[in-house]
């Protein structure tokens, strides 16, 4: 039996995505209570979903591809062009196992101590500071953490720069008008720096350790004994950078949640435990990455509803975090839920579902919280600060989201 899947009317909604944000899918699967709909977006018919069952299919290789899926401003800006998340199959796996060989004990362990140093570091200029932006401070820090892991410590005087360029690629590839498009140039600023790198590497004019990710990339063989090409290698190079960078956006809803329920420091000093619980909640409860996008593989039929070959589908990242039916009070910010959680690798999926290796869940998702944890102790104890008036709001209309202040903090110093 097929069933006509509920839809919206009209000729396009992309600019209602842009300018409802995280709100867009769920506000339209509440209005149709149905976690499955179809609409227009980009001007074509698209299929939007959430949920626990719509990611296991949305994760499933035989039903859904990523190529072709990526709007243009999102390559243009996030993504980059042939990078990891627009391929499939054994192309992929591939990419995907050069990304994962760099995620060793060892370099897991090197980003907590690199993070750690350069909060102490920070924590000495912000002390000296009458105040501080937290928010921008943040992007710093990790600009400089990623450079350091990568194997190539960024000059300090090029750090503010650098630091613009790399969260421009988060903070303007939904926003629409000037900003989106500086966004792109400055895209293709880090784009030239880190493929003249790669030339310099490979040409011997400049020598990186080989143990190190920008050695490993930049000398990674194929399954045919070849090189990547230098502009893969950038965009790969830039596919870790990035998003080190934008672990700040979570950093920062860390101590929203300090400052919003302030019950929650109590819990973290007395605790140990209670800190990977609370990193959970955060990437649960507070919005980042909106929705991943794919299209339909080949076509199939899913509750009766018909999936047609070439369909843009996006599953709803923050909606299935929300999901009433796996979350109990899910607006409830509550980071117990974690103590005894089974949840299935599709329930709880800020950084995406499924297996790492064969899919296309975040490759960096250990990375984050290891770095989020790290810096949660940094806020909870190690450090003082005062906030001062000032409007912390942050609107679910915004993709990302960030709150209205960027978090000023003054008097900050070292806790004694
Ligand atoms: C993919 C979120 C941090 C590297 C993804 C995806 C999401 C995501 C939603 C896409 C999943 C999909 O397509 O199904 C996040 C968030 C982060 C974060 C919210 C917090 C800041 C990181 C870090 C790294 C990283 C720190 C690396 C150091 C990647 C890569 C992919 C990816 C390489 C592509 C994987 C693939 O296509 O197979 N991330 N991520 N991410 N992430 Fe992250
Ligand atoms: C990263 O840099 O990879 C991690 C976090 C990025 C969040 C980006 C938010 C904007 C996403 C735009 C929509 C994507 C649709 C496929």
């Amino acid at each position: 039996m097929e069933n006509r899947m509920p839809r919206e009317e009209g000729i396009d909604h992309s600019i209602s995505l842009l300018k409802e944000g995280y709100q867009f899918i769920l506000n339209r699967s509440e209005q149709f209570d149905s976690n499955v709909f179809e609409t227009r977006i980009l001007g074509r018919k698209a299929i939007c979903m959430i949920g626990e069952e719509a990611a296991q299919i949305f994760y499933d290789p035989s039903k859904f591809k990523r190529n072709g899926a990526a709007p243009n401003r999102v390559k243009e800006t996030l993504f980059g062009e042939n990078s990891v998340q627009t391929l499939d199959d054994e192309e992929h796996r591939n990419r995907k196992a050069m990304l994962m060989s760099v995620m060793t004990p060892e370099k897991l362990e090197s980003m907590i101590e690199l993070t750690k140093m350069q909060w102490e570091k920070s924590l000495d200029q912000w002390s000296k500071m009458n105040s501080i932006l937290f928010y921008e401070e943040v992007k710093e820090l990790l600009c400089e953490v990623a450079f350091k892991w990568i194997g190539y410590p960024l000059n300090e005087q090029h750090v503010p720069k650098m630091t613009k360029e790399l969260s421009a690629m988060f903070e303007t590839a939904a926003v629409v008008g000037p900003n989106h498009w500086m966004g792109r140039a400055l895209r293709n600023n880090v784009e030239k720096t880190i493929h003249q790198l790669i030339i310099d590497m490979r040409e011997d004019k400049l020598k990186i350790s080989k143990d190190t990710v920008l050695h490993q990339f930049a000398f990674h063989k194929d399954a045919n004994g070849h090189l990547l090409d230098e502009k893969t290698v950038t965009v790969e190079i830039i596919n870790m950078l990035r998003p080190i960078v934008a672990i700040s956006i979570y950093i920062n809803f860390s101590l929203l949640a300090l400052l919003q329920f302030p019950e929650q420091k109590e819990k973290l000093k007395t605790f140990p435990d209670y800190s990977k619980m609370f990193v959970q909640e955060v990437r649960r409860f507070y919005p980042f990455f909106p929705f991943v996008a794919a299209k339909v593989k080949q076509d199939f039929t899913w509750n009766g509803y018909q999936f047609a070959e070439g369909t843009l589908t996006l599953l709803d990242l923050y909606g299935t975090n929300h999901d009433p039916v796996k979350w109990e009070d899910p607006y409830v910010f509550n980071p117990e839920r974690f103590a005894h959680w089974k949840g299935t690798p599709f329930s709880f999926i800020p950084q995406g579902g499924g297996d790492y290796y064969l899919g296309h869940r975040c490759a960096g998702e250990q990375i984050t919280i290891d770095v989020m944890k790290v810096s949660l102790d940094f806020l909870v104890n190690r450090m003082e600060y005062n906030v001062p008036e000032q409007d912390l709001n942050f609107s679910l209309d915004d993709i990302p989201s960030i709150p209205q202040s960027k978090i000023i903090l003054d008097q900050v110093k070292r806790s004694r």
